[in-house]
């Protein structure tokens, strides 16, 4: 058998792999995190660490303990994230993007004791408590109105925390991604995923290193996320640029000149928001990018052209999962496929196969199965889910793709009905449950529809009860009805009004002849 490419110690702390080795490693007062016009050297960083898991220790936070992070980027989520983890408990990074009964739900499901939020997500938690189950603390970070304040009790508490002693396979930290039915799963991973992904696909392919500084569009709650902005930098001590604002082109171009990033980690979505604002490639120097990296779903092959045509950077496309917790299939710089989503990073294994599981030739379309060391083992409390999904060592992706005979990926679609708008995942179920609920709505089937920009948005078909009249003022109605009933993001851009939707004979609405 091949060496292991990646050599995990049989006990560790993850915490202390990426706080507290760079500061042994000399690198105490070099920046780790660049917030606003405030810098913390990971010294600090390591301060405020210690504090926060000190301070969850003292609300009797135990280790296997859940602690829900509901931060918007900040410092407090970086000292969240691998405080808890430091006591051997176990961070949540959970989208900030939800509403209350999302939170109720992930709250009870994952029976976490404590949440840690910012000030401006406090009123979602506070709608969710009636029905809250275990949750015993809310920490605020902000005002805390009659809450628990981050500050001050982290003011309290020592700086000094010892980690505790954890397994290479002991829990590290949840994640959970939405799925077609059902409420979202939690993916369960561990102390050594973080140093997989790290050593297979930061090191070799975006060859990070201390001198590197790093801007990420997607969220520290996303996988995607988490790695580019946080634990990436972390591994090597380079520093990493933190923003809690909304996605904004302009706020990014902006950030680019101020902060000279080496490293721009995209979406799609974004990419297309940026190629669009007039002029900017005179307007905005970007030289400090070495290159830029995408993710969340496919790259249309344009956008690469234009981009580098204006910019003189390329983007590496690559695909990752919340399972997998980061990108195994990636572009390269200098041997860039346009449209493809690259090469299979080294120490992942990947195969695409038939129906029956057997391997389908190069050019052929099958389901994408991977094997390699940071997917999770399990999604908690969902066995039937992770036996469908997890088949020993193989994960099933959920998407179609096809290799050429370079070995290059290329994305075809999912296998369910899944879809993503701006990289953050749509289940086409929640819409339709949602859009029934508006009085002049019979049914609703929801799909995936190219924009203008060959990118992926919801369009929902509405059929109307008897009586309603299809008009552009309801299509605007109903739109507003999702964006206020569950999370923005997930509304229909586009409403078509139908007589009847195609079923199947057991009534179960038929999406891909929606989708046409
Ligand atoms: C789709 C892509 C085509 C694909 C993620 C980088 O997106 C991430 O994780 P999620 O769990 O979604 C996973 C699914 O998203 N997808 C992602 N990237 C691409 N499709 N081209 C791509 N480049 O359906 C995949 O199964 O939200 C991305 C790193 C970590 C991540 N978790």
């Amino acid at each position: 058998m091949a060496a292991p490419l990646v050599e995990i110690p049989e006990r560790f702390n993850a915490a202390s792999i990426f706080v507290d080795e760079q500061i042994k490693q000399g690198r105490g007062e070099r920046v780790a995190i660049a917030y606003g016009d405030q810098t913390y050297t990971y010294a600090q960083v390591l301060e405020g660490v210690n504090r926060c898991g000190n301070m969850l220790r003292s609300l009797g936070v135990e280790a296997e303990n859940r602690v829900m992070l509901l931060t918007l980027d900040c410092p407090e989520m970086v000292f969240g994230f691998f405080g808890a983890m430091k006591i051997g408990a176990v961070p949540i990074p959970t989208n900030t993007l939800l509403r209350a009964p999302d939170y109720e739900y992930l709250l009870n499901d994952s029976r976490a004791k404590v949440v840690i939020v910012s000030e401006p997500l406090l009123t979602q938690v506070e709608q969710a408590l009636p029905n809250l189950k275990h949750l015993k603390h809310i920490v605020v970070v902000g005002n805390a109105h009659r809450n628990l304040s981050y500050h001050e009790l982290t003011g309290k508490a020592s700086e000094f925390l010892r980690a505790e002693e954890m397994s290479r396979d002991d829990t590290a930290f949840w994640l959970y991604s939405s799925g077609t039915t059902g409420f979202p799963k939690g993916a369960v991973h561990l102390h050594h995923d973080m140093l997989v992904t790290s050593r297979l696909y930061a090191k070799p392919v975006l060859g990070i290193n201390q001198n590197d500084r790093t801007l990420s569009v997607a969220k520290l709650f996303f996988a995607y996320g988490l790695g580019n902005a946080l634990y990436f930098p972390f591994s090597v001590g380079a520093s990493t640029v933190l923003y809690p604002g909304r996605p904004d082109p302009i706020v990014y171009f902006q950030s680019i000149e101020k902060y000279k990033p080496t490293i721009f980690y995209g979406v799609p979505t974004m990419y297309a928001a940026m190629l669009a604002v007039e002029g900017a490639e005179k307007k905005y120097d970007l030289s400090s990018l070495r290159f830029c990296v995408s993710a969340g779903e496919a790259l249309p092959a344009a956008f690469y052209e234009r981009w580098k045509q204006k910019f003189g950077v390329e983007i590496l496309d690559g695909i990752g999962s919340t399972e997998i917790l980061h990108i195994f299939i990636s572009n390269r710089a200098g041997r860039v496929k346009p449209g493809s989503s690259g090469e299979l990073v080294p120490g992942y294994e990947a195969k695409i196969v038939d129906e029956r599981g057997q391997p389908v030739p190069p050019g052929e379309v099958g389901d994408l199965l991977v094997k390699g060391d940071s997917t999770c083992p399990y999604y908690w409390n969902k066995h039937q889910k992770t036996k469908e999904t997890i088949i020993g060592e193989w994960i099933r992706t959920g998407d179609k793709y096809v290799q050429d005979t370079d070995g290059y990926f290329w994305y075809q679609g999912r296998s369910d009905d899944m879809l993503k708008a701006g990289g953050i995942w749509v289940s086409p179920v929640e819409v339709e449950a949602t859009l029934v609920q508006h009085p002049a709505v019979l049914e609703a089937g929801v799909v995936g529809h190219a924009d203008s920009d060959a990118l992926v948005k919801p369009m929902a078909y509405v059929v109307l009860k008897q009586g309603q009249t299809a008009s552009d003022a309801l299509a605007k109605e109903l739109q507003d009805f999702v964006k206020d009933k569950i999370a923005p993001y997930k509304y229909p851009r586009w409403i078509r009004f139908v007589p009847e939707l195609p079923k199947t004979a057991t009534g179960k609405i038929q999406r891909y002849k929606l989708r046409g």
